[in-house]
């Protein structure tokens, strides 16, 4: 009898909620930077393993939203707790509960919703520091479990996956048990372009950046795919390119080299940079740009 679960992954930016889906499925489906808010939209995550399968919902940062985007990111974050058995709150080990976590603790009190908590980046801080949270948390909620883990390193993960198994019930699979995420290939390979730009310009630029695909097109050995960069002002389009195109260079052949390990083929890929002033504030851009509403 096959058997399954469907679990969010929540938190403030930049804790590792990525990094954390990443490491559980041993496999990169969610795009990950130093920079806060690199998720945009839920992403599926699909861990099968002989008769169970586990649906993770990663989720974008919670925070105060600035934009129509942002509202969008946290909106997202909010509906994927809507149909899940349990959430997962990832934070980082502080001594007191932060305001962000204190909201998502009172939502899961409201709706009745399992949690454990996952304290990550335990490889850079004492255990007293743990031992602190921990004592922080348990006061403010009674989590199923309490998890130290490097996520970065995989450690403790295993544990992690043992206490979201407690959630399985009996039941037909969402999804088939060859697939670890139900993202296209196509919006894969724009997030990897994200990435590298998160990943290559500093601050503010990145997080006014979208990509999208315009062409893809398949040929024997080769996948040419072109794609368009957005950003917000013209000086930001000049960043983007750089001297004599260095930078755009440099972005391109990272994104490259990661979407030939994807598609396990040559890639050629065709970068343009454009202009769409205050994308982010306007519906008809973000929706354009791939921030819909998904239904699952
Ligand atoms: N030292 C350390 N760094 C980590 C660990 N896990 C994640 N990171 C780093 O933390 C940063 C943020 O990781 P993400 O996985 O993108 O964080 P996120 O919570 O998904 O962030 P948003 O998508 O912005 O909400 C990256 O630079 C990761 O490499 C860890 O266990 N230890
Ligand atoms: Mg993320």
């Amino acid at each position: 009898m096959t058997k399954t679960a469907f679990i969010a992954i929540v938190g403030r930016p930049n804790v590792g909620k990525s990094t954390l889906l990443n490491s559980i499925l041993g496999e990169k489906v969610a795009i990950v930077s130093k920079k806060p808010q690199t998720t945009r939209n839920r992403i599926v995550g699909i861990y099968t393993e002989g008769e169970e399968q586990i649906v993770f919902f990663d989720t974008p940062g919670i925070h105060k939203p600035r934009t129509r985007l942002g509202d969008f990111m946290v909106k997202a974050t909010s509906d994927a707790l809507g149909g899940v058995e349990a959430a997962i709150l990832v934070v980082e080990a502080k001594e007191e509960v932060g305001d962000i976590e204190a909201k998502v603790i009172e939502r899961l009190k409201a709706d009745k919703l399992p949690a454990i908590l996952v304290i990550n980046k335990i490889d850079t801080v004492q255990p007293q520091n743990i031992a602190k949270t921990i004592v922080a948390y348990s006061n403010a909620f009674d989590f199923d479990a309490v998890v130290p883990v490097c996520a970065k390193n995989a450690k403790g993960v295993d544990t992690v996956i043992e206490e979201c198994r407690k959630f399985l019930y009996e039941s037909v699979w969402m999804f088939p048990d060859d697939i670890v995420t139900d993202q296209p290939e196509r919006q894969m390979a724009a997030e990897i372009i994200r990435e590298k730009l998160l990943r290559t310009l500093d601050e503010e630029i990145p997080h006014g950046t979208a990509v999208s695909i315009e062409e893809w097109k398949e040929k024997k050995d080769l996948v040419s795919v072109r794609a368009e960069i957005y950003c917000e002002k013209a000086s930001h389009k000049g960043i983007i390119i750089g001297k004599n195109g260095a930078t755009i260079k440099k972005i391109g052949t990272y994104a490259r080299e990661d979407i030939e390990k994807l598609l396990g083929t040559r890639v050629f890929l065709d970068l343009y940079v454009r202009v769409k002033e205050n994308w982010r504030d306007s519906d008809f851009n973000i929706s354009n740009l791939g921030y819909k509403k998904e239904e699952l």
